[in-house]
């Protein structure tokens, strides 16, 4: 029993260490590098009580008797398959509420001609907490439910028979980002694409490129560029090459592996909603040459103005959930994408927030096409641990991780830093200092934070609402959360209301909206009825109407959502009732009236 026990312990203790073999580099831009799918079935062993080992035994050792005398307590070959990408908790009935670990095995063979390359695995996203394992190795692990990460395989990778154990613990921690409770459904697993990555010895593993601001009103634009290399043996020089501006410009490359650069442009086309203009861009370095499809805007806040490519811009939008309500699933698909997004657009939007967590990267990249703008944020949610310098780390690396994905994306015009989190002193510091931080990664973006009144849960007494959150001082624009009508209130009270803001920025409504079950109608006093939802919607965009400085809306929210936070029986049955279309996609009346709202606007 003691040994038993102290061979936890170590097991522990080494499930803790850092990465050994494995090197954690940044790989943007996936889709278009070589890479083989490791998407599909792989066998799992659940480990409810995370102990990482089942007899003694850890289970990324993938250990097998060697003789029918010998004892061992877990098996990957004769259990179930769970599909990769996806929710595990969809898959067995048994796992519907399932929160603890679960270690996933794949096996294949070394690919072919691998002389010279080096190797990655690359897993998009998995929730929450992840151990990478491969051929026996611990590679290394990674916090954080929805940013992409990749280890370096390439010496442990065998002729035949590899085997790549992941472990993925979804279970909810008090200094996890999110905390321990949130208003959406905790999908556990390997939710996005795996692959294996090939590059050669020495590759570009990302580029940020964007429009020089300073040059937006001249003739001839400049692009700001940097490139970051991985490898020995740095080539001298760099090339960038946009054929359709007749662009092929070599530039110097810096010892370190990070360069920067600039080239100058002759007749650019901006990138904007009306003309989502993308480039079709090439880098190579030394043997290492990658592609991608990049548009070029600036995006400002000049007084209570949003300034798109020097116009002023109003963004008609709506939130979203990262997930694709027919199958229950986390959207982890292309098709998933273009669902969310082609309601978006038949609702008339220009603008999206991704909500409360970074979205697959497909969706941005889709947004990219389609010219929709689009907000992103991390899970800095209800609950966080202010106090918890540990948290300020994981909440920093979280938000590297998903600059580095999507800096190069146009559509993203805003980060959002945090969702209605009280304005107490740690908070301040906290998402003061995060604020700081991503100043220094991206000045191509704005910064917001959705805010909300601390009076909201006593009721509305005030008809003058003020905004005085000194947070907002570190803010681009102000966004708020008010859900007068639905929390407190009845819809015709947002008549007599005004708003204040001790700040001269731009306004975007962040959330508003309530819970109506499609196919129930009633009277607009009926809760949960339709027709409640499309009176509420119609008072609250009249009176948000009114606010000075007003530049976008983004209700709450296209689709009902699941959430373990909501049941009532016959009505909820686990789901978010505020979305303006149901969870099997039909629309409910306040879809035509927000509909109409931007039609006009
Ligand atoms: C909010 C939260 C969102 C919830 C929503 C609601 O303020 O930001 O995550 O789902 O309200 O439905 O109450």
């Amino acid at each position: 029993m003691l040994k038993l026990k102290s061979n936890l312990v170590l097991l522990g203790l080494f499930l803790m260490a850092t990465s050994i073999f494995g090197q954690d580099v940044f790989i943007s831009n996936t889709e278009n590098r070589n890479f083989t799918s490791l998407n599909g079935k792989w066998k799992f062993v659940l480990d409810p009580f995370q102990t990482g080992g089942m007899g003694g035994m850890p289970v990324y050792k993938n250990y097998q008797p060697k003789d029918k005398s010998d004892r061992v307590e877990y098996g990957f070959d004769n259990g179930k398959n769970l599909w990769v990408p996806g929710s595990w908790n969809i898959q067995y009935p048994e796992l519907t509420y399932f929160e603890g670990n679960v270690w996933y095995r794949k096996t294949f063979d070394k690919p072919d001609k691998t002389e010279g390359k080096r190797y990655f695995v690359h897993i998009g996203a998995a929730n929450y907490k992840t151990t990478v394992s491969f051929n026996g190795e611990i590679l290394g692990h990674h916090e954080g439910g929805f940013t992409p990460f990749s280890f370096e395989i390439t010496d442990l990778l065998k002729e035949k028979d590899n085997f790549l154990i992941i472990g993925v613990d979804n279970a909810r921690a008090a200094d996890n980002i999110p905390s321990k409770v949130s208003d959406w459904f905790n999908h556990g697993g390997i939710t996005r694409d795996v692959k294996l990555i090939e590059v050669p010895s020495t590759f570009i593993n990302n580029y940020f490129l964007s429009l020089d601001k300073s040059t937006l009103n001249q003739k001839n634009k400049t692009l700001k560029g940097k490139l970051e290399l991985t490898g020995g043996n740095r080539p001298k020089t760099a090339r960038i090459l946009i054929p359709e501006l007749k662009l092929n410009q070599e530039f110097d490359v810096s010892i370190d592996g990070t360069t920067e650069f600039s080239i100058n442009t002759k007749g650019l086309e901006l990138w904007s909603p009306k003309n989502p203009k993308l480039y079709e861009v090439t880098l190579v370095a030394g043997k290492d040459t990658i592609s991608d499809q990049i548009g070029f805007r600036t995006i400002e806040a000049i007084g209570k103005q949003l300034v798109l490519n020097g116009e002023p811009i109003f963004l008609k939008g709506i939130c979203l959930h990262d997930e694709n309500p027919l199958r229950k699933d986390r959207a982890n698909s292309i098709e998933d994408a273009q669902l969310l997004l082609g309601w978006a657009q038949e609702l008339g939007c220009n603008f999206l927030r991704l909500a409360h967590y970074p979205h697959q990267e497909k969706i941005v990249r889709l947004a990219d096409k389609l010219g929709i703008l689009l907000w992103e944020e991390l899970p800095l949610y209800w609950g966080i641990q202010w106090d918890n310098p540990e948290v300020l780390e994981k909440a920093k690396k979280q938000y590297a991780e998903m600059i580095n994905r999507d800096y190069n994306r146009a559509s993203t015009i805003i980060w959002s830093i945090a969702n209605e989190t009280a304005s107490i002193p740690d908070r301040n510091a906290f998402l003061g200092d995060l604020a700081d931080y991503i100043r220094t990664m991206d000045d191509t973006r704005l910064l917001s934070a959705a805010i909300k009144k601390d009076q909201e849960l006593d009721g509305h007494p005030d008809s003058v609402y003020t905004y005085n959150d000194p947070l907002i001082e570190k803010l681009d624009i102000i966004s708020l959360n008010e859900y007068l009508g639905w929390y407190g209130g009845a819809p015709e009270e947002t008549r007599g209301k005004s708003f204040e803001f001790g700040f001269e920025k731009p306004v975007i409504v962040s959330e508003f909206g309530g819970g109506a079950l499609q196919g129930y109608y009633a009277d607009k006093q009926s809760r949960w009825s339709e027709e409640f939802q499309e009176h509420l919607y119609k008072e609250s965009l009249a009176m948000f109407d009114k606010i000075d400085g007003l530049s976008g809306m983004a209700p709450w929210i296209l689709v009902d959502f699941m959430s373990p936070l909501r049941q009532l029986p016959d009505v909820q049955d686990g789901w978010n009732r505020k979305g303006l279309i149901s969870e099997k996609g039909q629309k409910k009346k306040a879809f035509f009236v927000l509909q109409d709202y931007y039609k006009k606007k």
